[in-house]
């Protein structure tokens, strides 16, 4: 089954989206997502440039050998923009192989390990009473797990809290906005949020937080430990990643499980998180990590080590990242829970998807390949808007993690 051609389409259905469409010579078509948030252009020049070209001509089927014609074949290796250009076109492949076979990806992958998937729900608020709310709204909409991220009083922006009335989207449009930190107010502030959570809610929901790489590692430590009495599900990217020895110092005095790496991009990432048992959830996304053939290779690293799956859901992740996670998620033994921010109406104009939300879980429909779908003459009508990410910087102007 011969590849004849692929283009990259990018839309702004609320937000940017990058979605490579890999066409082949028995009129079947795969899809895969290629969104770097605030960096969309950059993937779609490499597809273009790189890719593309050398794709035309292959056999669709032959998924392996193709991750590593762009991965070990390219001399300039690794790094969010190629891994998620990578990532797209081996999305793209397995959406082929599953529809070309009829059935959908989760089949292909070991078939079911369960009917349904746990997944993660965001709440956050301007201050504590704010965020006390949101979880309890979160409750009520049937969520088991829920991330929860509060604004803290003296600190005007903060990340994970929306800034109107509109869910939380990071990105902004035009060049990146500038925030202010002080750590010592965060650490301070979160072992009382969420002792106020526990006391309101009490045990029965399993609660989430994300330090978004803002503590070094003996700050981070104080936190897990403060956190211990709340028995959090996990605490998310403590530290910054670079430095996995960075975390035996966290791993030494905390028993809060640790989650990390949504920013991570090969399994060379993870090598000594894993083998040293020093995280307990992965986080890096198919469409960030190579795709269906290298997360299964870190998956299956991951599960001889007790650690397990919590793949990045953000709403700058496209459905057709959302969509193959579900499969993956459904699939594999040491699935641990997925995060789920519910996109804008609007991208279900471009995008068609199989996938519900229903009391906690996600569940899937037996669609052939992934399952989702792109109109292109309605993502003509969203075109790209330049958007970035923020920017961080301590009290004092000194630059800091974001
Ligand atoms: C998460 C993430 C996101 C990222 C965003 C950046 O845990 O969902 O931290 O909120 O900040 O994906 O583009
Ligand atoms: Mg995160």
């Amino acid at each position: 089954m011969k590849i004849t051609d692929a283009k990259v389409i990018v839309c702004c259905p609320g937000r940017n989206f990058v979605t490579l469409k890999v066409f082949t010579d028995a009129g079947i078509y795969g899809l895969g997502d290629a969104t770097l948030n605030g960096r969309e252009k950059a993937v779609v020049a490499y597809l273009e440039e790189h890719c593309i070209p050398a794709l035309i001509g292959r056999d669709a089927r032959n998924t392996e050998d193709l991750w590593h014609y762009f991965y070990r074949g390219a001399y300039w290796k690794r790094g969010p923009v190629t891994m998620a250009a990578l990532s797209a076109i081996d999305l793209a492949l397995w959406d082929i192989k599953a529809k070309a076979l009829n059935t959908p990806l989760y089949n292909l992958l070991g078939g079911k390990s369960r009917d349904r998937v746990l997944v993660y729900a965001h709440a956050n608020g301007k201050d504590p009473g704010e965020t006390l709310e949101a979880v309890g709204k979160k409750r009520d909409e049937g969520f088991l797990a829920i991330r929860v991220q509060s604004g803290i009083p003296g600190m005007s922006a903060i990340y994970g809290v929306a800034q109107g009335d509109q869910p939380y989207e990071p990105a902004q449009r035009g060049l990146p906005k500038e925030e202010r930190w002080d750590t010592a107010k965060y650490l301070s502030f979160v072992p009382k949020l969420f002792r106020s959570v526990r006391d309101t809610y009490g045990d029965d929901v399993h609660l989430l937080h994300d330090v978004h790489h803002r503590c070094t590692p003996i700050e981070a430590a104080r936190l897990a430990k403060e956190l211990e009495p709340y028995h959090l599900f996990w605490l998310e990217d403590a530290v910054t990643g670079e430095l996995q020895e960075g975390l035996r110092l966290v791993r030494q005095h905390s028993t809060t499980p640790l989650a990390i790496g949504e920013v991570f991009n090969t399994a060379y990432d993870y090598t000594t998180l894993i083998t040293e048992q020093l995280i307990d959830f992965v986080r890096m996304p198919l469409s960030h990590g190579g795709g269906i053939t290298h997360l299964s290779k870190v998956a299956a690293l991951a599960a001889l080590y007790h650690v397990q799956t919590g793949f990045h859901g953000a709403t700058d992740l496209s459905p057709v990242s959302l969509a193959a996670s579900l499969h993956f998620d459904l699939a594999i033994n040491n699935f641990g829970i997925q995060e789920y921010m519910p996109h804008a109406p609007s991208v279900s104009e471009v995008f068609t998807t199989g996938y519900r939300y229903e009391s906690g879980f996600l569940h899937l429909d037996d669609a052939p390949g992934i399952g989702v779908d792109l109109d292109e003459e309605r993502a003509k009508r969203y075109p790209y808007v330049p958007a970035a990410l923020p920017v961080n910087r301590k009290g004092d102007g000194t630059l800091f993690y974001w």
